[in-house]
Formats: structure tokens, sequence, C-alpha cells
């Protein structure tokens, strides 16, 4: 059944039955201490504001039996799938693939990959590993939407200007339409998320929407 909120820059219309929640990259590398963010000089802290508003929307989104995505960052043991420039780029206290507090740096299996456990996947839920920062990169995430029917998707995690923002615009291309949910969704830098926010739904939406999480738990109810 087709639901309307009020959104930027004007009213989103979805069916829950052709939607998808996605979570982006809620994991202990990015929201905890000692994590790849953390290796960075990030304050992780900013990142684990969301968690509260992130659980009420998962669980409204659950209870209605709609699908949910988790995406996690990460690559394989011997890193053949992270290409030396994304390696090597910067000076960070760790690289991916280093043995950190967590296990390696966003290296697959690790107790740093996992996604946290206030939003752990459960059920049927699909979880995504991707060793870019869009969802669609080498991930075969397209298909799987396409085969399952869905043509809208509900943008949230962190981080928001690099793998949320990646991920949406990778999605407008590929035909879906978009909305980001702001209060679901971090950055370490807050001018960096408002520019997100701002740049992705200019234009008339010229990638897509955004709106409160409550907007969308209402529709729900
Ligand atoms: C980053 C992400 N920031 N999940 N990844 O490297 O946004």
């Amino acid at each position: 059944m087709m639901k309307t909120i009020a959104a930027t820059p004007f009213e989103y219309a979805f069916d829950p039955a052709h939607t998808a929640l996605v979570l982006i990259d809620m994991q202990r590398d990015f929201v905890a201490a000692g994590g790849f963010g953390a290796s960075l000089g990030n304050d992780v802290t900013r990142l684990q504001a969301i968690v509260p508003a992130l659980q009420r929307l998962l669980a409204a989104w659950r209870a209605a039996g709609a699908l949910v995505i988790h995406t996690r960052e990460c690559h394989r043991p011997d890193l053949s799938d992270c290409p030396p420039a994304k390696r090597l780029r910067g000076n960070p206290s760790l690289r991916i693939g280093d043995p950190g507090p967590m296990g390696r740096l966003l290296v697959a299996g690790e107790p740093g990959c996992a996604i946290i456990d206030a939003l752990a996947p459960v059920g049927k839920e699909w979880v995504i590993d991707k060793p870019g920062k869009g969802a669609f990169y080498a991930t075969g995430l397209h298909e799987k939407l396409q085969a399952a029917q869905i043509t809208h998707l509900l943008m949230t995690g962190v981080t928001t200007e690099v793998c949320v923002q990646t991920t949406m615009r990778e999605a407008n291309d590929r035909g879906y339409e978009c909305l980001i949910v702001e209060d679901a969704t971090e950055s370490y830098f807050p001018e960096f998320k408002a520019a997100a926010l701002a740049m992705l739904t200019a234009q008339g939406g010229i990638i897509g929407w955004s709106a409160p999480s409550a907007a969308l738990i209402e529709a729900l109810r």
C-alpha cells in the first residue's frame, strides 16, 4: 500500500513492499573506538548518536515486514579486493588490513567488521559486503534488488558524505527513488552532513529526498 510523507524538497511516496531500508556500514570499525574511523583521526562518538533513532526506525520497518539491507565496508583477508590506492593513501595511524584492538581493520570476519550489536541483522535481512564506498560497486546489489522488485531505497548509516552519499548517487543512476533519513545518518564532520543533505535534495531532488525518521515511523503506523 502506498504511503506518502512530507519530505524535502517535496512529498515522497513509497510502497513498503517495494522499498528497502538500507543501513550503510553501521560497523564497529566506523562507530567504535579503535577501528578504521578512529585510525583516521575521527571522533567516533558523533556517529554513535544516531543509534537510538536508527533502532526506532529499524523496529518499525521490521514490524512492517519490509526488506532490511545492511552493508559492511570490508575486504578479503588477502586484500586482493583492496586497491593499493585505497590502502596506501594518507598517513593514518593504522592502515586497512593492519591489526588493531578489534582485529584487522576493514577485513571481513574480524570483530571490527561486525555490525554493532544494537543494529545486528536478524532473520533473512540482507548483509552486503562491499569493497568500495558505494554499495553497488562489485556487489551484485542491483541485480538482487531487481529480482526482489525493489524500486525505492531509504538510506541511513555512516558516513553521510562518503558511503551513504556514494550509494545514494549510484542508486539514483540505476533508477531507484531514494530518500535519506536525516536523523539516521551521520558524519564525523557536521558541516559535511549538512552539505550532503542539501546537495542530494537540491534542484528539485536531483538525487532524491530527505525526511526525518519520525515521518516514516508515523506513516508505517
Ligand atoms: C568511509 C564510510 N568513510 N562507510 N566509509 O570511509 O563512509
